[in-house]
């Protein structure tokens, strides 16, 4: 056998470097670079091997330098996001913080069904330096560290004691990382000592490896059986959720939905699914959806959720579905989803699933009154979203208003990103989505922080695409780090910063529970002793300007349009800087939100919230 004598961290830099995935022939790197900070757990080890591929020593992985490990880990799910799962990157830290700081990353890949391969330092293994600088000891067991704290947040766990284990845990976390339905955080953390360590490894672990990306057909019999509920409704309704954007079934949905005239309703990761302006796209659905969505939701005797994992936010916790003998048809590659609400499960690639299911159901189509009606709600909805678009609130213009601005003056191809605060439920109401890829909001981690980071690796997934990164100034503030790998990198954003002073989203969320928006906004402490003094004299257009990226500072919506042509011209990363006024909301989804209030308190505004919920949670429903 031959062999290769390398350290375990350069061969698993050489091991990366030759990795594929492929689907429907088309073959990509499947780790296209690295993102690290060093510190003593990984500069020797890792660090080297990265080193050593970028001075042309066997297999290039390019390095990336981040700010923040937590934002790595942001940027390489955004990257797989962008790829359709197709591509990711891998991000090395040292021990301890670094390492940790990745959790909350790997929480975001993992809840988002994203591929992230990630590589934090870990303990030494022969234990003789211990305590290493950073090591937190557990008194009761000498083999754990903080990173068993990525066990619960990852999809695949190991840690390298022996080189002797690398081969077989490289190739199964590669098998993760591809696998559609398990796919998430995958850690391999690498001791200290082991990843320095060399050893005899034999040359055919670094030949080139393609990971076959199926299309998992459908059971027939399962589809039959979905067939067989789609034929009896008279209302039916598809949930359509980010499954049909990563399995690139964008065109397959609008067939299959215009075939038997079926409106479409939106989940936040599935909002690209199907343009705007289609009569059979009634949008967003749930907690905020569209009055459309909502209303064929609440008669709809069929649903039909493809690539949902059924978040609180998309069933309104569990109310936006009414009619009492709902029934659901899900299509997931993860048998987890499919089987929820108790629907008739379909485990399979949406686009599999879907070509078979219209088999099934050939000759059978709705009724072309109700094609009609549901083309009229979504047109009702469109002339809300008109005037949301042009409130002309002063002095400080409205979010809508910032929301048209952007979709006005982005083009088709180009991306609106976003996570935490008011921004995505605004953007999922009100967005006009032209392009599967154009929208990504971070919804199922609704991680603040993620928007620039994720936008960096959004842009380095798709440069040739314009990334509007809208980030309100809570986020702005939880982690605006990457903006300087922007800058380094020659990565262009426009970043769209959206000030109101505070955290608007949880001040209305606050009042509506009765907590009177306590705790949300930016001020001085008063001389009552409470924060209700003046607002803070925090400058986010100076704080982005000092970080080396060209800042527009705007005032009214004209400026901002103005500023936003301007900043799409721009050949580097841009920041777009608006205040807005907080109490302004987009138009209502006429849908609830279960946030418990508390059953006893002191405040009378506590009391009448408790018993506003009281009466809303009884339209909750198990769907049975
Ligand atoms: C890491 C993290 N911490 C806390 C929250 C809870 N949270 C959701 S939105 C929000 C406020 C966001 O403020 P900002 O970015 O200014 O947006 P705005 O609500 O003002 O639109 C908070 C604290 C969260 N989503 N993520
Ligand atoms: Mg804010």
């Amino acid at each position: 056998m031959t062999t290769v004598r390398l350290t375990v961290g350069q061969a698993v830099v050489r091991f990366l470097a030759a990795q594929y995935s492929e689907r429907d022939g088309t073959r990509h790197r499947l780790i296209e670079g690295c993102f690290g900070i060093f510190g003593h757990g990984n500069v020797a080890g890792l660090g080297q091997g990265l080193l050593e591929a970028e001075l042309g020593h066997g297999g290039g992985l390019k390095y990336l330098q981040g700010r923040n490990e937590q934002a790595m880990v942001h940027a390489a799910a955004a990257f797989a996001r962008t790829r359709n799962r197709m591509s990711t990157l891998a991000c090395t830290s040292s021990v301890g913080p670094g390492a940790t700081n990745m959790v909350t990353g790997a929480a975001l890949a993992t809840i988002n069904r994203l591929p992230v391969l990630l590589l934090p330092g870990d303990v030494f293994a022969t234990r003789v330096a211990d305590p290493v600088l950073q090591q937190l000891e557990d008194p009761s067991g000498r083999d754990i560290s903080v990173n068993d704290a990525f066990r619960p947040v990852s999809r695949f766990f190991d840690r390298i004691w022996r080189p002797e284990q690398l081969p077989s845990s490289v190739l199964a976390a590669m098998r993760v990382l591809t696998d559609p339905a398990e796919t998430g955080a995958v850690t391999l953390a690498l001791p200290q000592d082991v990843q320095a360590e060399a050893y005899d490894w034999p040359a055919e672990l670094f030949g080139e490896r393609v990971w076959p990306i199926p299309r998992t057909p459908p059971d027939p019999a399962a589809v039959a059986r979905a067939a067989e509920v789609i034929r009896t409704a008279e209302r039916p309704l598809i949930v359509a959720g980010g499954g049909v954007i990563y399995a690139e079934a964008t065109h397959t949905l609008k067939e299959f939905a215009e075939t038997f005239g079926i409106p479409v309703g939106q989940t936040q990761a599935g909002k690209g699914t199907m343009r705007f302006d289609n009569p059979l796209c009634a949008g967003a659905i749930g907690a905020t959806g569209t009055t459309a969505a909502n209303e064929l939701a609440a008669r709809a005797d069929v649903v039909i959720g493809i690539g949902t994992r059924w978040s609180d936010f998309t069933t309104a916790s569990r109310t936006v579905f009414a009619e009492p003998r709902v029934r659901f048809v899900n299509i997931n590659v993860a048998s987890f989803d499919a089987a929820k609400q108790s629907g008739v499960a379909v485990v399979a690639d949406a686009r599999a699933a879907l070509d078979a299911l219209a088999l099934d159901l050939a000759g059978w189509k709705t009724e072309p009154a109700y094609r009609t009606r549901a083309g009229e709600l979504s047109a009702r909805w469109q002339a809300a979203v008109e005037a949301a678009y042009t409130t002309r609130h002063q002095p400080r213009p409205a979010q809508a208003e910032v929301i048209g601005a952007v979709n006005e003056i982005s083009e088709e191809r180009d991306v609106v990103l976003c996570a935490a605060g008011s921004m995505p439920g605004d953007l999922h109401k009100l967005w006009r989505t032209r392009d599967p890829g154009g929208y990504h909001v971070e919804y199922g981690y609704s991680c603040m922080g993620y928007e620039i980071a994720g936008g960096l690796g959004a842009k380095l997934a798709a440069p040739d695409r314009e990334v509007f990164v809208m980030v309100g100034d809570g986020s702005y503030l939880m982690m605006a780090t990457e903006l300087v790998t922007a800058v380094q990198e020659g990565v262009k954003l426009v970043v769209v910063c959206v000030d109101n002073h505070g955290f608007a989203s949880i001040g209305n969320l606050s009042e509506s529970v009765g907590s009177q928006r306590f705790g949300t906004s930016y001020r001085y402490r008063g001389s009552d002793g409470r924060l209700d003094g003046g607002f803070l004299p925090v400058d986010l257009a100076a704080n982005a300007a000092s970080l080396g990226v060209y800042v527009l500072r705007t005032r009214t919506v004209e400026e901002f349009r103005k500023a936003l042509v301007k900043a799409r011209e721009a050949d580097r990363t841009t920041l777009v800087y608006i205040e807005t006024d907080p109490t302004i909301g987009a138009p209502s989804s006429d849908a609830w939100w279960d946030v418990p209030v508390a059953e006893v308190a002191a405040l009378a505004s506590t009391r009448d919230a408790r018993a506003t919920y009281e009466k809303a949670k009884k339209r909750q429903k198990p769907y049975l």
